[in-house]
């Protein structure tokens, strides 16, 4: 592996980036009439606007210089050659070939994954068939109801945010439930909605072992029993996604009645494999099929578009022309849309768990940035908190805007107002206000010259602040697919860029652990000696409070 910062394209970019750092977007645009089209690209019913980057067709020529010498296009054969890029675990990173909706083979040591993918495919399509048209019974001989979902990270954020996104197209009579969080609350609100006869729990672990997500699943199925009354009900009520069949076995859960995928589908790169099943549940087998569609189409356009027209590489350059060159620590995801709230969340995990790594793949640490801080919310909702630091504050953090073109509803007025507000706010964040122009606006407003001195200063915008937008045709599954492989590409290239391996997580895995021990320390067992001084006094603190009588919620 090159090291990057070795490379002719980085130092050409620093060379570059002398002179751009004091280029204002304002001018640019000013300058060249045809840089709304040039810097455009649309695909799979996406249409990507990101001409108000700070950048020329010159920096894009060295970015993609520095793709081609990082190795993109090597590492992008190899993903979809079912290499074993995934270093650290030797194993391939090869949720593509979940969504491959081509005849083509796709193999890993020779071995086509594809029959055993179709087979899955098939199972959870048959078994969503029957709980959507209300032939699948609980024990009282009823139609399922409520689904609720138990897992935690890649085995909840990506099924919650397509099932909240797509819920135009959820099965009326199913409600749809995610539990995530070991504190107990969220269990018992959930449980307080739903009845034991018409409920189905999704218990959702690749490895099996996830503590949250077997406390959640030991905790509900209790609550099952003692309402079923008969152990034999559990068959009807309960299916598991997984990739340890043993460890299913072990809870009690048939294994006919779980739903399998592989080691080489990492955690959150997973909604497209039978972790999509609660998708399935909510929007069928057609709208799965459809998402799976969309992903293939962005994988389609990754693998084959010459690096210049390639939607995931251009994103993730204009990434590392933020990050590492003008050190912007942080990236905004805006949707505006109300059904992808929770957009931002799957792509923060998605991003920082991937990228956010300091270790190349040669084991040697980075000596440049890397993954960004990913944040954001509804962008409505975000212009009347946050934006005002993204307009005025002292970080740049550049936008990712999100909007679907079709509005979803007929409700007159309000997709108006919304697109509006996001194209002003692109636009403010490009152009800025400048003092002149400020001035000019209070003294339009009527104020005398000393209010118009006094106020003018806090009325500049610098402006020039990048962002990125992104219409989707509609919100629909085709489109969504589109977008969710979009992301995971252009992380995917970032990783590459960095010389990192995107699809670990090692400090998931510490995580996992570290809890253990003091979980025993706290229900009892002797300190142990290396705790330092603030843990130890947090755990006896909590004992002491624990040994006090409790009030139940
Ligand atoms: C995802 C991560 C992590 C994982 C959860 C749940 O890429 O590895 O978010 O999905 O920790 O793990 P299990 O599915 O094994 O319960």
């Amino acid at each position: 592996m090159n090291r990057l910062t070795a490379l002719p394209a980085w130092k050409a970019l620093w060379s570059h980036f002398t002179r751009a750092r004091d280029w204002h977007m304002r001018n640019l645009f000013d300058e060249d009439p045809g840089r709304a089209g040039d810097f455009w690209l649309e695909h799979a019913g996406l249409h990507l606007d990101y001409s108000k980057n700070r950048i020329t067709t010159q920096t894009l020529t060295l970015l993609l210089q520095l793709a081609r010498e990082a190795g993109v296009p090597q590492r992008i054969a190899a993903m979809f050659a079912g290499e074993r890029i995934n270093t650290t675990e030797q194993r391939a990173a090869f949720h593509v070939a979940l969504r491959n909706r081509s005849a083509q083979p796709m193999a890993i040591d020779g071995e086509d994954v594809m029959p055993k993918v179709q087979s899955v495919l098939h199972r959870m399509a048959a078994f969503s068939d029957k709980v959507r048209n209300g032939e699948w019974l609980g024990y009282s001989r009823q139609p399922i109801t409520d689904i609720v979902n138990i897992g935690i990270g890649g085995s909840d954020l990506g099924s919650l945010m397509v099932c909240q996104a797509l819920r135009a197209h959820a099965h009326p009579r199913l409600n749809m439930h995610f539990v995530s969080n070991v504190d107990s609350s969220q269990l018992k609100e959930t449980l307080r909605r739903v009845h034991a006869e018409t409920t189905l729990f999704v218990i959702e672990s690749k490895t099996f072992t996830t503590q949250e997500t077997l406390t959640n699943a030991h905790t509900a199925r209790e609550w099952f029993l003692h309402r079923a009354g008969d152990a034999s009900a559990v068959a009807s009520h309960f299916v598991a996604v997984s990739s340890n069949l043993q460890a299913v076995r072990d809870f009690g859960i048939d294994p006919r009645n779980m739903f399998e995928f592989w080691d080489w589908v990492g955690g959150r790169f997973s909604l497209w494999s039978a972790i999509g099943l609660p998708i399935m549940l909510s929007i069928g087998e057609r709208n799965f099929l459809d998402l799976l569609a969309g992903a293939h189409s962005m994988d389609q356009h990754f693998r084959e578009a010459p690096l210049e027209r390639n939607m995931p590489v251009l994103l993730g350059m204009l990434g590392i022309w933020y990050i590492n060159f003008f050190g912007a620590g942080s990236h905004v995801i805006a949707p505006y849309d109300q059904f992808l709230h929770r957009l931002p969340a799957f792509i923060q995990q998605l991003d920082m768990e991937s990228n956010g790594k300091r270790t190349t793949r040669d084991g040697t640490l980075v000596d440049y940035e890397t993954a960004p801080i990913i944040w954001g919310d509804t962008g409505i909702n975000s212009q009347h908190a946050f934006f005002q630091l993204l307009h005025q504050g002292t970080h740049i953090s550049p936008i990712d805007f999100i909007a679907s073109l079709d509005s979803r509803s007929s409700l007159p007025g309000h997709h108006e107002i919304l697109m509006a507000n996001m194209f002003a706010q692109a636009e403010a964040f490009m152009r800025g206000r400048t003092l002149d122009e400020a001035r000019a606006e209070l003294l339009a407003q009527g104020l005398d010259a000393q209010a118009v001195a006094r106020l003018a200063p806090f009325k500049v915008f610098d402006g020039n602040r990048p962002s990125n937008t992104l219409l989707l045709d509609r919100l629909d599954p085709f489109c969504l697919g589109a977008l969710v492989a979009l992301y995971e590409h252009k992380i995917f290239v970032q990783g590459t860029v960095w010389g990192i391996n995107s699809f670990d997580q090692w400090g998931v895995e510490l995580g996992k652990k570290l809890a253990h021990g003091i979980l025993l320390e706290i229900e009892g067992a002797a300190p142990s000696a290396e705790r330092d001084a603030s843990t130890r006094q947090l755990i006896t603190l909590y004992r002491q409070h624990r040994e006090q009588p409790q009030k139940d919620d």
